[in-house]
């Protein structure tokens, strides 16, 4: 029994990591099913406290009581300090593998260019703002840090969904964070930028625009961790075994395309399920859907750092595409959920200063503050010893005459702790045979406060951003910083956000000011250059070949519905990897057309239209069946399908459904394409519907998520 346990824990892939972790891992179920305190002693009464009874009535609680004392004293412990920014998240174990050595013309990492390994990894995913107990769907930055568990050490790459920053410099990061965080005086919001503080600060920082631009953009609303690329954000450096430095940028590229939620709609989901991107990460892992991301680099060789209009040392900007391709390397898949969520995902610790041979720093402004910040915020979070804990130790040897301190876990026998020494335990490794070494590179300057001359141009990408937006992600965006302004009651605030986006797009200004009554501009602030990109329009990202895979479909029923085309149905969304649920007036058994309404054969209905609203699903599909005229009576239903419908979800409907669905969402300019038969009826319509169940899989087409949804 305790064998197949540990051989369903070790999940569809067993790496290096996985087997390190299995010593740590205790088995609730194996064969010592029995309950000791912390030191082991077998407990034979955990739910009385030691008292003085005379078997009837009771007297005072005996402090002598050691059990009773330990589980309330380690339970009145368990809180530690949550992470300071990034507090909310969840976390995978997975594994990277590169296709092939093609980067080995820039670096010497193994893990970069040696396709026999499998590195495993440790990949979390946050938003900022909000505390541990904050809604998942809230409009903020995620994050998207990768612990790679490598044969030379811990790489960690501790980036973001948005490839840019707030902020140039590092030391400018406790303002920017404690603008952005609840504001001190009455510690509101939550899980929110809109609110006087971040907008002020924002405003006075220029610096800020571009990235505003993204958070503001779809991007801030992500429809899954799933479904967002991951940045390292900073400018890292490479090195190949000749001795050559290329500047470098991560980029991670999800399999499933770019999504966003509809604002309207992560508002919702925020009350009616905080936990979505967590349940959806694990969702898709158990459905045998792991999430997969291409991993990709940009480099620039080092004789080119120059050649550029912006520095690409510099955080709040990208490299174009057009400038420097992506270049794709490996790959990345989440494939196993954590078994505790503490001890791996709260307990996890990435530091931006962890490399190894072949990958180091560059001089980032931003990148050089970083390294030394997250090293220290894990002494506070998790004391000195953290690299021990069980999901933060490397898969490699750890040898070295660092000792001591809170909670040492590691007892290293020998009889000397330093070096040198005349035993030659532990000596350094030259840089030949794999020890770290810094890339030699000649410095000179003054010593000052100040930063380079091209870090002073803060519009050009912010304006380069909208421009390559679509209409509709335009629209978004418009709606979203004016929903934020118009939470903000200081008109300062209001009024000199206006100023900033007359900066980079005029109508932008113009429309976010009317809508908030703020400054409404006259005339530009600049002139646009009209320069676009097509890789920061979400729409780029869409899969080349149409996909369910890991959709949540609901099937809307009422009792009357026809039954083997729900049968079929299902099946058909089953076997293209969707996740389906029937959704009827009551969780239970909902009858199908021609059977008896009660002890009649029917199907569980696995939500009733309240417990499961449309918000939780991707799709819709409502069978053909007398059922429809129930639904049309039903106020819920029709709620389901038109707040469905408003969300831009696709939406399928058969036989009566059909009239039921134009009914309830028939208004003026509203297309929908009646026979589902057109192979490119997705590219212009989100809602379809057929007369009959015919020869396609009307449903399954009509929901498949592709180029233009
Ligand atoms: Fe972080 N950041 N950050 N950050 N950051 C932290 O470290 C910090 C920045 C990012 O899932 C903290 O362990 C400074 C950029 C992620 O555990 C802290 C600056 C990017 C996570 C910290 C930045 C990030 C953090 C808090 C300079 C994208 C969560 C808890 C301005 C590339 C990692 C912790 C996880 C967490 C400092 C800016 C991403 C305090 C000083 C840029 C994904 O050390």
């Amino acid at each position: 029994m305790a064998a197949m346990i540990k051989d369903a824990l070790m999940g569809p892939t067993t790496t290096a990591k996985r087997k390190d972790l299995e010593r740590d891992i205790v088995e609730s179920s194996s064969s010592a099913n029995y309950l000791t305190n912390d030191h082991g002693v077998k407990v034979a009464n955990t739910d009385d406290w030691l008292k003085i009874s005379d078997g009837t009535n009771i007297g005072p609680h005996l402090l002598e009581d050691q059990f009773a004392r330990e589980k309330i004293m380690r339970f009145d412990h368990e809180r530690i300090p949550e992470r300071v920014v990034h507090a909310r998240g969840a976390g995978a174990h997975g594994y990277f593998k590169v296709y092939d050595d093609r980067a080995s013309k820039y670096t010497s990492a193994a893990v970069l260019t040696d396709p026999s390994r499998t590195t495993p990894v440790f990949t979390r995913f946050s938003t900022v703002q909000g505390s541990r107990g904050s809604a998942d769907t809230v409009r903020d930055v995620r994050g998207f840090a990768v612990k790679f568990y490598t044969q030379e050490g811990n790489w960690d790459i501790v980036g973001n969904d948005i490839p840019v920053f707030f902020i140039q410099d590092s030391v400018k990061f406790p303002d920017f964070v404690h603008a952005v965080k609840p504001e001190p005086h009455n510690e509101v919001p939550q899980g929110q930028s809109a609110h006087n503080n971040f907008w002020d600060y924002v405003g006075l920082q220029p610096e800020s625009a571009h990235m505003v631009m993204w958070v503001m953009s779809d991007r801030g609303i992500p429809r899954s961790y799933r479904m967002m690329q991951g940045f390292g954000v900073n400018t890292y450096t490479l090195t190949n075994k000749k001795g050559e430095l290329f500047f470098v940028k991560f980029h991670w590229v999800p399999e499933l395309g770019v999504h966003s939620m509809m604002w309207d709609e992560a508002l919702k989901v925020c009350g009616q399920d905080p936990d979505f991107h967590r349940k959806d990460l694990y969702e898709a892992i158990d459905n045998g859907a792991p999430p997969k991301w291409k991993f990709c680099i940009q480099v620039i060789p080092q004789a080119r750092e120059h050649e550029f209009e912006f520095d690409i040392l510099d955080a709040t900007k990208i490299w174009p595409e057009e400038l420097v391709p992506l270049e794709e390397i490996g790959e990345m898949v989440l494939d196993r959920k954590p078994e505790e969520f503490f001890p791996e995902v709260e307990q996890v610790a990435f530091c931006t200063s962890h490399v190894v041979p072949g990958i180091g720093f560059s001089d980032d402004p931003l990148l050089q503050g970083r390294n030394f910040s997250y090293f220290d915020t894990q002494l506070s979070r998790l004391g000195t010893n953290w690299q021990e804990l069980p999901i933060n130790r490397p898969v490699c040897p750890v040898l070295n005459h660092q000792r001591d301190g809170h909670m040492r876990h590691r007892i290293t026998a020998g009889t000397v702790n330093y070096w040198p020494n005349r035993k030659e335990v532990f000596p350094p490794v030259p840089e030949s045979q794999g020890g770290y070494d810094t890339f030699p590179s000649k410095v000179s300057g003054m010593k000052q406060r100040v930063r380079g001359s091209k870090f002073k141009e803060h519009f050009n990408q912010a304006q380069l951003f909208f421009n390559s937006l679509a209409p509709h992600e335009k629209q978004h965006l418009i709606n979203a910083i004016s929903f934020e302004l118009d939470h903000c009651d200081d008109p300062v605030v209001y009024e000199s956000y206006t100023k900033v986006l007359n900066q980079i797009d005029f109508n932008l200004a113009k429309t976010v000011a009317t809508n908030v009554g703020g400054v409404i501009p006259d005339t530009p602030a600049r002139p646009n250059h009209g320069k676009k990109s097509a890789p920061l329009s979400q729409l780029y990202y869409a899969p080349k070949e149409p996909t369910i895979v890991s959709r949540r479909i609901a099937i809307l029923v009422a009792d009357g519905f026809s039954l083997p085309e729900v049968e079929a149905v299902r099946a058909a969304l089953a076997s293209a990897k969707a996740v389906c649920f029937v959704i009827g007036p009551r969780r239970g058994e909902v009858y199908p057309q021609g059977a008896e309404r009660v002890g009649g054969k029917g199907i569980q209905a696995d939500h009733h239209y309240e417990g499961q609203r449309s918000t939780m699903f991707d799709g819709l599909y409502i069978p053909s069946g007398e059922h429809a005229a129930t639904l049309a009576k039903n106020g819920r239903a029709v709620h389901y399908v038109r707040e469905a419908f408003g969300h831009c979800k696709a939406i399928g409907a058969v036989g009566e459904a059909v009239t039921f669905l134009r009914d309830v969402v028939q208004l003026p300019g509203v297309k929908i394409q009646d026979d589902l038969l057109s192979d490119d009826v997705m590219t212009s319509y989100g809602v379809v519907t057929t007369g009959s169940y015919g020869l396609k899989s009307a449903a399954t087409d009509a929901l498949k998520i592709g180029p233009g949804s």
